[in-house]
């Protein structure tokens, strides 16, 4: 499979996947339809399908305007607030993108109809991930309708499931502000600081790995010693939402 990342709005990520066998390409959250539309025409794929991750206009605000120029795309997701919306997917219910297999998985917590999509390339044995604002590298979404027990839930029992070599594609680029937030709770930890060493002349900063964000997001580290004792809570589900107040209030 190719994953090609495009920058959109400020911070925001959209992504080209393309099956390599069939050529068959989906966009993953489209906000800049002409911009999507020439990144694709110049890869020579075919689009066919959209894969929405939540209904937030900055993940889905350009549906309409591509769907009126590409008739007959797939725009799938689990919310009925994403625009032209016309496959509802089902958690764990897996589809096909040629020859690629999509699992959605049903991440509710920053929207209540967030959804992660997992894709594997049985023909190369590659893992990818799209995690819209629920996973960033470093970081997490923001629980505007959900609370820490289905974040927790998310990480734990959804992505922190899925293979450490699959690789993470997130919605946002966040990771330097990230990082600070990180490093103000584990300033010895040698991953987090590797990864800062590593992102300071990166202007794009995806995919990490689900290896990588267990040894360095602090949200994936909520059983960790560390963690519970800068949160002062030894429930992670406690430890997870006084991060998520603390995060919420840091200013780097
Ligand atoms: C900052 O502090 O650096 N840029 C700001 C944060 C995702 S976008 C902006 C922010 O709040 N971003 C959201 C988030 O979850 N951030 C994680 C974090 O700060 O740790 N969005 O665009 C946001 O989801 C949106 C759109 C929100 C429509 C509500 C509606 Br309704
Ligand atoms: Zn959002």
């Amino acid at each position: 499979m190719k994953i090609i990342p495009i920058q959109v709005l400020e911070d925001n990520y959209s992504y080209i996947l393309i099956d390599d066998t069939t050529k068959e390409a989906a966009v993953i959250d489209c906000v800049d339809p002409i911009k999507i539309l020439n990144v694709v025409s110049q890869t020579g794929a075919k689009l066919t399908s959209v894969f929405v991750t939540h209904h937030h206009w900055d993940h889905c605000g350009g549906n309409i305007e591509l769907v009126a120029k590409k008739p007959g795309l797939a725009v799938s997701g689990a919310d009925a607030r994403i625009p032209d919306i016309n496959f509802v997917c089902k958690d764990n219910e897996e589809f096909k993108l040629g020859t690629l297999v999509v699992t959605p998985l049903h991440t509710p917590c920053h929207t209540k109809g967030h959804v992660c999509y997992f894709v594997t390339d049985h023909s190369t044995n590659e893992k990818a991930v799209f995690t819209g604002d629920t996973l960033f590298v470093a970081g997490i979404g923001k629980f505007f309708e959900g609370d820490a027990r289905d974040m927790y839930r998310n990480l734990f029992h959804v992505l922190g499931k899925l293979p450490d070599d699959t690789w993470v594609y997130c919605g946002h680029e966040y990771t330097k502000t990230n990082l600070k937030f990180a490093l103000s709770l584990e300033p010895h930890n040698e991953a987090l600081m590797a990864k800062w060493a590593w992102c300071q002349d990166k202007q794009i900063t995806v995919p990490s790995t689900i290896a990588q964000e267990k040894a360095y997001n602090p949200f994936l580290r909520v059983n960790e010693q560390t963690i519970q004792l800068i949160t002062g809570k030894s429930d992670p589900v406690e430890a997870l939402a006084t991060l998520r107040e603390l995060k919420n209030a840091f200013r780097c």
